[in-house]
């Protein structure tokens, strides 16, 4: 994560840039395969305006959005700010106007009744639709062809939570999304929605639910039968909010929480199970056998986010802040209210990780992951004094035989989160091609590296070459161009950027709003 957001005062790669960037035809180095067609799209947050308290989350940055358009060979590159009310806001004023992340009793006043939503954190296309993703706020749809934003989207009406998550899973048998959002009828409620939305972007099912305390939900997971919530530590109170302070807090007293469901009950069935201390963020992917469920996920062992204080007052401790990649096994048959846990794996990685998503729900075998390998070279005369702060490497953790097949990106470059694109015509799990992007750090630019999923240990196969740096990103998806129609021209050049905000007119004021924005 060392770039998944650019911040202000910042030197270096770190420095916020402030542009929106179109480039026609990248230039390539090695060869992108031919059978490559599609997108893949990243998003992250950089600060437009520096934050209003020096000690705000960086998870409060402006949503940036990019795209690698592939085919034939050839890359073109986009970006561009999600144009959320309070970008606009603060674009109108020239100033920030928002205080700490997600506490609106900070804002200024004038903008406290509008979605302070930043969109920064991931991308995700279904039925057809592109959307920028923060669990603080709907959906914001992004025009594919342009990037444009498009305004929040509510499946029609039918989906009324106020918040929705930046996981939601697509199944890969039915294709329909399940989701959720948490903090679901306002700020520090102890309201959960479930809902599935199907392949035409109706939703089907709504399960309304509580949680047993108010935490960050922010990934969960999904098998063939179930639905698991996964949460632990970190809380919130209206109090804590009036009081002006930051939204979360990590609670080490509070237990870790997975809820168990049907996913297609009622509801009434959700068992909550406990566990020890745990950060529990990111999920790989989770199984059904009978009464028996499996998920594979890297948790931490405490508090992941320096910025989210302790509320004992104790400081951050980072030796607790490394993930594992994990296997926690529940048994639905037993009264137990706890699981078996087991970490499948020695390597400390990042908890940013990826199955083959053709196999979501299903029995998988192979995790792919970035990760800091301390055996490699690391130059820190050319790229700077972040040594052991950089991640080095992809592995192909097999979950299966436990062995690791890894790629080194180079001793100047930091790679963020890789994605995985399936081979044309192969359904074998783990056929097809990592893609990613690293920081050149020496060079101050972005590169895109695909890599042969098969093949780690060979290095990549090409790599695109950004004439800058292509914005910071937490999360990344790849999209066949079958999967997302509408994609960007290949000819989009300079001057394409200045296009129409394709959507403009689509925005709907009226969810601009936010309900628990304007309390006091
Ligand atoms: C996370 C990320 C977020 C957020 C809450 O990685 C949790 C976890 C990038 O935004 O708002
Ligand atoms: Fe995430």
């Amino acid at each position: 994560m060392v770039d998944a957001f650019n911040q202000p005062g910042a030197q270096g790669f770190f420095a916020p840039q402030r542009f929106d960037a179109q480039l026609a035809d990248c230039e390539v180095v090695g060869t992108i395969p031919s059978d490559m067609d599609g997108v893949f799209v990243r998003v992250g947050g950089e600060w437009y305006y520096p934050p209003k308290f020096a000690d705000d989350a960086p998870l409060h940055s402006d949503g940036y959005i990019t795209a690698f358009r592939i085919k034939d060979g050839k890359c073109a590159f986009s970006g561009r700010y999600v144009e959320t009310p309070r970008f606009r806001a603060n674009l109108a004023e020239g100033r920030q106007q928002f205080g700490y992340y997600r506490n609106p009793f900070t804002h200024d006043e004038k903008v406290r009744g509008l979605d302070a939503t930043v969109a920064n954190t991931a991308p995700i296309a279904h039925a057809g639709m592109l959307f920028a993703l923060k669990e603080d706020s709907l959906p914001y749809r992004i025009d594919p062809a342009t990037l444009g934003t498009m305004g929040p989207h509510d499946f029609g009406g039918g989906y009324n939570s106020q918040t929705f998550s930046a996981h939601p899973k697509i199944d890969p048998i039915s294709g329909e999304m399940l989701t959720f959002g948490y903090e679901a009828t306002g700020l520090a409620s102890d309201d959960l929605f479930y809902y599935v939305i199907d392949r035409h972007g109706s939703v089907t099912r709504e399960v309304r639910l509580k949680v047993p305390y108010v935490s960050v939900v922010h990934d969960w997971a999904v098998t063939q039968d179930h639905v698991l919530f996964t949460f632990g530590g970190y809380t919130t109170s209206m109090e804590r909010l009036r009081d002006g302070q930051i939204h979360w807090g990590w609670d080490r007293t509070l237990p870790s929480m997975v809820g168990i469901m049907r996913r297609d009950g009622d509801g009434s069935d959700l068992r909550w199970f406990r566990g020890p201390e745990r950060c529990m963020m990111h999920t790989l992917n989770a199984v059904s056998e009978g009464d028996k469920v499996t998920l594979y996920a890297p948790f931490y062992d405490s508090n992941f986010f320096p910025f989210f204080p302790n509320v004992d007052g104790s400081p951050w401790d980072p030796s607790k802040a490394h993930a594992f990649i994990r296997k926690l096994t529940f048994d639905l048959s037993s009264s137990s209210d706890t699981w078996e846990e087991e970490i499948l794996f020695p390597t400390q990685v990042s908890d940013l990780g990826k199955i083959d998503h053709r196999y979501l729900t299903l029995p998988a075998r192979y995790a792919f992951t970035n990760f800091a390998d301390p055996t490699r070279p690391f130059d820190e005369a050319r790229a700077g004094n972040v040594r052991g702060r950089v991640s080095n490497s992809y592995g192909r953790f097999d979950m299966e035989t436990g062995q690791m097949d890894s790629y080194f990106v180079g001793d100047t470059h930091s790679l963020q989160e890789c994605s995985f694109v399936p081979r044309r015509g192969s359904e074998a799990e783990g056929d097809g091609y990592l893609i990613g992007t690293a920081s050149n750090l020496a060079e101050l630019r972005t590169e895109l590296v695909i890599v042969d999923a098969q093949r780690l240990s060979e290095g990549d196969i090409a790599r695109v070459i950004l004439p800058f740096r292509g914005g910071p990103q937490v999360h990344g998806a790849w999209y066949d161009a079958e999967e997302l129609p509408g994609l960007m021209p290949m000819s989009a050049g300079a001057g394409a950027g200045q296009a129409d905000h394709a959507g403009a007119a689509n925005y709907d004021a009226s969810l601009f709003t936010n309900p628990g924005g304007g309390q006091s």
